[in-house]
């Protein structure tokens, strides 16, 4: 099928015309610190996966230089088996000061399937800044490695007084915090976490943790943690499998305190994205739910963010079952979130987690764990359990109609043929729903998702398209979606140049300056995610692991939570809510283009002189 769409025109061969559930591209981590290789065998739907590739050719490279469609996709595959050879480019030079070794690549993977924004770029991969002490990857099946997006010489060191010294100046009204960004003026990080600062002896004493995540970098993830707490006991939670899990355990190896748990992913193309930490100390036990990655290319030039838990004290023994439960039940909802892994190794977890007070949390859970649920199952998990909070605990406002709903994601599932598949009809009656109204108005739909020009002009210029993940087969399908498009960069001003990677939704005033309600979360734009109705409605399925935290204004006793103006330097006593991009988000122009991952821009360099040139 050869067709004229606004990306050009593009010929798509007859394995993209499948179902919407077809797997998307997935790029995937290292098999150990020294990284891994790209895999020979390809994924069920026979879809080669992109390697994208920051050329070395000056941007005036002739269009021949690039292949497109089909084409592209088939030297896509032979490039697999004979990469492209790396040059930083010359303006580079100097700049960069981390050397990466010479086998440095990142690798491609075959994939489980998913749904298009099941997978994504595990791209963005790096190397530890000390040669690791793992042992040599096997060598693959594939001798010659993709260079990294990054390149060699990519990251640049943080600053002297990146890392906290002493107890850092939060504020703790919302306990939401964004992630330190390197290369941006101190005052847009103030506030700001790096993952050392969370892990540091500041927070507490750590004896035992747990990381659940999608993407890891076992090496990288051991450095962070203090020297002190580094042989600890770490308990890994991931959804790898095969060959992936493979790599996973090869990278875990060199680490006799790091155990390895498999979350089961029964449905096809599901995927285990949620991001937490359970971290217990000698003084109790906390939580983070986040939205990074443990690979470092998520801690760099990203926007994310997380909730961290107050310090949960131990409950005195013999406490009952139900003490130390929250107003918001998270407690509870916790517990039924682990529960749903029936993971032997988290049973210990479970037990811990009963002995604690968390009685302090002013957040509600939501998680979304693969299955089928009909019946009060159904309202367990994903959007209808937004859907639920919301109708729950929130309120009807004055002319509800005119406040705007607003989604802002890193990847984009397929959605169907027009909006009614899913879009704005079962997700958009979750987002509008208000309290117990039985109005059903249609406020406006903001979906903020970076723009080519967002990705270009970006900190980290065109390889932060790695981490979001939105692929042509899929937005060709769904150009009726774009018209919701608002830029991530509404400005120019700090923040707004490190690429999202953060999930956040949330409802506004008209005026964009109160919040009916705000959430972070790991659920991009997908079904997978937030689960679809099936059987008339009789019942929901959901393919992947989600988490994230809701904020409603009766938990802190106010009507709405005022928005925060421009909050960098964040306050530490600022009752507003930072809501980490600019409001009121701006359109796309009539030129403006989503980022999609694995077409090429040739047209124009990036903030590195380089162009994307997906092989
Ligand atoms: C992730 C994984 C994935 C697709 C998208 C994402 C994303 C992730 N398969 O953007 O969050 O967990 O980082």
């Amino acid at each position: 099928m050869s067709q004229d769409s606004q990306h050009g025109k593009w010929s798509i061969s007859s394995s993209d015309d499948d179902d919407e559930d077809l797997p998307p591209s997935q790029l995937r981590p290292p098999a150990d610190s020294n990284h891994s290789s790209p895999q020979a065998d390809s994924p069920p739907s026979s879809k080669p996966e992109p390697v994208a590739v920051v050329k070395p050719e000056p941007v005036n490279a002739p269009p021949s230089s690039l292949a497109i469609g089909s084409e592209a996709r088939q030297a896509a595959q032979a490039s697999q088996l004979n990469p492209m050879k790396y040059e930083s480019s010359p303006s580079l030079a100097g700049k960069r000061k981390k050397e990466a070794t010479d086998d440095a690549g990142w690798a491609l993977s075959d994939s489980d399937g998913d749904d298009d924004v099941g997978e994504k770029g595990k791209s963005l991969r790096e190397l530890p800044r000390k040669p690791s002490p793992s042992p040599k990857a096997k060598k693959p099946k594939v001798e010659e490695r993709p260079p990294s997006p990054h390149g060699r010489l990519y990251y640049i060191d943080e600053p002297q007084d990146f890392f906290e010294a002493s107890v850092p100046c939060l504020n703790d009204t919302y306990r939401f915090y964004l992630n330190k960004v390197t290369g941006l003026d101190r005052q847009y990080n103030t506030g700001a976490l790096h993952i050392r600062d969370i892990l540091s002896p500041l927070f507490g004493t750590l004896k035992e943790s747990v990381q659940f995540n999608y993407c890891f970098d076992i090496a990288w993830m051991v450095q962070q943690y203090p020297p002190e707490f580094r042989d600890r006991p770490v308990l890994i939670v991931h959804g790898d499998k095969r060959e992936a899990k493979a790599r996973l355990v090869q990278q875990t190896q060199p680490f006799p305190n790091v155990r390895l748990c498999q979350a089961k992913l029964d449905i096809a193309f599901g995927t285990h994205h949620t991001k937490m930490m359970l971290l217990w100390y000698e003084e109790g036990f906390r939580v983070l739910i986040l939205t990074s990655n443990l690979i470092r290319a998520d801690w760099y030039q990203k926007t994310q963010g997380m909730w961290m838990s107050p310090l949960f004290p131990p409950l005195p023994e013999g406490s009952p079952e139900s003490a130390g439960e929250s107003p918001t039940f998270f407690k509870r909802d916790l517990l039924d979130y682990l529960g749903s892994y029936r993971a032997p190794e988290l049973a210990d977890w479970i037990q811990r987690i009963r002995e604690h007070d968390l009685s302090e949390t002013r957040v509600y859970l939501i998680g979304s764990t693969p299955g089928r649920y009909t019946g009060s199952d159904m309202e367990r998990w994903g959007h209808l359990r937004l859907r639920k909070l919301l109708y729950d605990h929130s309120h009807p406002v004055p002319k509800e109609e005119s406040w705007p709903v607003i989604g802002q994601f890193s990847s984009i599932g397929s959605m169907g043929l027009d909006k009614t598949k899913w879009l704005a009809g079962e997700f958009q009656r979750t987002l509008t729903t208000l309290g117990k109204s039985s109005l059903r108005p249609d406020p406006p739909v903001h979906l903020v998702y970076p723009s080519v020009e967002d990705v270009r002009t970006s900190l980290e210029g065109y390889p932060a398209g790695g981490s979001l993940p939105y692929s042509i087969q899929t937005a060709q399908k769904q150009l009726w979606l774009h018209s919701y498009f608002h830029r991530w960069k509404a400005d120019s001003t700090g923040r707004s140049h490190a690429m999202p990677h953060i999930k956040t939704y949330m409802r506004t005033s008209p005026d964009f300056t109160q919040l009916a309600w705000f959430l972070i979360t790991s659920a991009n734009l997908s079904k997978a995610a937030w689960g679809a109705l099936e059987k008339n409605n009789t019942q929901v399925m959901v393919r992947s692991y989600e988490l994230g935290v809701l904020y409603l204004p009766s938990a802190f006793d106010m009507k709405t939570f005022p928005v925060h103006r421009n909050p960098f330097p964040v306050s530490s006593s600022s009752s507003g809510f930072p809501v980490p991009f600019d409001l009121p988000p701006t359109h796309y122009s009539s030129k403006d283009q989503p980022w999609i991952w694995n077409i090429p821009y040739s047209q124009a360099p990036d903030t590195h002189g380089n162009i994307w040139v997906p092989s």
